[in-house]
């Protein structure tokens, strides 16, 4: 077998750079496992009837289909399919409305709190609204320990410290389900934990999906490994209700090369989470020695310049330091070379993390076909204003259930969370070009204020508050937005609320009674969900708003997609992936779904 240093000195890798890679430090002693629930909106819709399941389903958002279910798929409809095509190809097709997000983000919810409450360590993290990561190193470690080495298919996962009898049956001799590579080979005695280990962490995933749906009725793909990226691109790899572990070696040797590499390598640079648009293509353009053309053409008829992440780490003195050059500039987060060095070859030490009692900010947008006059402008900000409020609200308070505080054994609400920043932002649509056509534009603008104290009023109604943030805020600011009259159109208005300073430390209450409604908080509240992450904005991408100019504007709004902690590059964080094939930025959400849009027929 080639080893990875034959291979690589073929292709021109420097020794440098791959002493750096060598020298990054991977942390394989975790368990990560991530979950994506299969075609999620549709499940939704089924678990409320499970009539609908037989039957072709898809939900339908403005004149779009965001998902389907498979009895759909199976009929060749698939996701982002504009609706008149897919009542052609599929006219008995039931279509529900996905505009509502609110049985959406019930039911993230509910899965993610099961989910948590399966694992020992509570380190589940919400990504999105169909993403968790669950860290199972506690669960897997205790179970390693009491294999019997004699006789490992006859192995039991034990899933209580407490009762040894609680778990289930397995095969420890090997992994469930597919691995990446499929032919893994024999395994080395220096790997032979971390297999071990990730055979155990398969078993579980097994039985962790199993539950989900045995008890909530979803099924979902699921990926398993050291880390969040790795898991969570992994998973990947078999669609839908299946599941991918990816075996060792993870480090290459004289021997074998490292799995970790040729799996990361495979990948196109845009695919990599935390690697957003800009970013991608400041490396594409060093890459191709040119900037990388992803504006022509139509829609989906753009650039089809693939940069893979081994073209990235094989390119001649590519290292942190280049990187570091490449993607430095305003505003860039220190140390962005070595970070994404790493994640580019798999290494990522961000720890799940634990349910956020509040969310880091709340944020409400959505996109228009044409906006350009300042009379819409204050209706549109009205609906949305209206819906922030109402999400403040359900997000950021609770019953206040003192004795004293209530009203008539009704209790009232109090604040978790006062955010202290209101931020408005719009994407302002280029102008029309001399030949008709019109230049993609991804780039927002937004300005900051303090969150006007009024809008914490538990006395004024939301309509009220809305029309006031409104009027005394919100215009304001777009004033100095867009300080022009006229002569704008946007595409996109997006309004938010940031920067939380929790309450509890200066309430009007006693410490003493903070400390008991913080202890009463843990045994109610923590169990169940309280908030997780800023609730994510399934919302059209930008390209699929392009797609549906003409159509009819519809005031819904979306929640915008939160920041996560693979940061995107965007002005204002979003978590967006850029499609490798036509260089469009899509929600990671929506990547694998924009990708089949390219596997389409003519
Ligand atoms: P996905 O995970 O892309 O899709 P999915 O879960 O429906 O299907 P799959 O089995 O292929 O994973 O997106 C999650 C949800 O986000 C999806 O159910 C609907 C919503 N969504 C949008 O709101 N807009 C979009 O453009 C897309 C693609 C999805
Ligand atoms: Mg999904």
């Amino acid at each position: 077998m080639r080893t990875d240093a034959t291979k690589a000195s073929k292709q021109g890798e420097t020794l440098d750079a791959m002493d750096r890679a060598s020298s990054l430090k991977r942390h394989d002693s975790r368990m990560i496992i991530h979950f994506d629930y299969d075609c999620f909106y549709a499940s939704v819709f089924e678990a409320e009837n499970p009539a609908l399941k037989n039957q072709p389903l898809a939900v339908q958002q403005k004149q779009i289909i965001v998902t389907c279910n498979y009895e759909a798929r199976r009929r060749g409809l698939y996701k982002l399919q504009l609706i008149t095509e897919a009542k052609k190809v599929c006219p008995d097709v039931v279509i529900v409305l996905g505009e509502d997000l609110t049985r959406f983000r019930n039911a993230s919810k509910e899965l993610y709190s099961f989910l948590r409450k399966s694992i020992w360590s509570g380190q589940a993290e919400r990504l999105g609204f169909d993403e968790v990561f669950l860290d199972c190193t506690d669960m897997v470690n205790y179970n390693i320990d009491i294999l019997n080495h004699n006789d490992l298919s006859h192995s039991f996962f034990c899933l209580d410290q407490n009762d040894p009898t609680i778990g289930f049956q397995y095969d420890a001799s090997e992994p469930f389900g597919p691995t990446y590579p499929p032919e893994a080979g024999a395994v080395s005695d220096q790997d032979l934990q971390l297999y071990q280990r990730l055979v155990l962490g398969s078993h579980l995933a097994r039985y962790l999906r199993h539950e989900l749906e045995n008890e909530k009725g979803y099924t979902a793909t699921v990926g398993i490994s050291t880390n969040k990226i790795l898991s969570k691109l992994v998973g990947n790899l078999h669609k839908p209700k299946s599941q991918t572990t990816l075996v060792p070696p993870y480090d290459a040797s004289a021997s074998s090369e490292s799995h970790v590499t040729t799996f990361m390598d495979s990948h196109d640079i845009g695919r990599i989470p935390g690697i957003g648009f800009k970013l991608s293509q400041k490396i594409r353009a060093r890459i191709l020695g040119r900037q990388p053309a992803f504006d022509e053409g139509l829609v989906y008829g753009g650039t089809k310049e693939k940069v893979t992440v081994r073209d990235v780490r094989t390119f001649l003195g590519m290292g942190p330091e280049m990187l570091e050059e490449i993607l430095s500039g305003p505003g860039s987060q220190r140390g962005i070379g070595g970070k994404i060095w790493g994640l580019i070859q798999g290494v990522d030490d961000v720890e799940v993390s634990q349910a956020k009692k509040v969310p880091s900010q709340i944020s409400i947008e959505d996109s228009y076909t044409r906006l350009d006059t300042l009379d819409e402008v204050r209706k549109k900000l009205n609906l949305l204003s209206n819906s922030l409020i109402r999400r403040m609200h359900l997000d950021l308070m609770e019953d206040d259930d003192d004795a004293e505080n209530t009203d008539h054994g009704i209790s009232k609400r109090r604040w978790l969370a006062h955010p202290r920043t209101l931020r408005l932002t719009t994407r302002p649509r280029p102008a029309v070009n001399p030949d008709g056509t019109r230049s993609r534009s991804f780039n927002r603008v937004s300005r900051s204020l303090p969150m006007p104290t009024f809008a914490f009023s538990l006395t004024e109604n939301v309509h009220a508050l809305a029309d006031r943030l409104v009027q005394d805020s919100l215009i304001p600011c777009f004033r100095k937005l867009h300080p022009e009259r006229s002569g704008w159109n946007l595409s996109l208005v997006n309004v938010a609320v940031t920067n939380m300073a929790e309450t509890a430390a200066d309430s009007k209450d006693s410490k003493g009674r903070d400390i008991s409604r913080m202890f009463r908080r843990q045994d109610d509240v923590l169990k169940e969900w309280r908030i997780v992450d800023e609730d994510v904005a399934p919302h059209l991408t930008d390209d699929v708003n392009d797609l549906l100019e003409g159509s009819v504007d519809e005031d819904v709004c979306s929640e915008a997609t939160p920041p996560t902690s693979w940061e995107s590059d965007e002005e204002v964080q979003d978590n967006v992936d850029v499609c490798g094939r036509c260089g469009l930025s899509v929600p990671s959400f929506a990547l694998l779904a924009h990708e089949r849009f390219h596997q389409m027929p003519d």
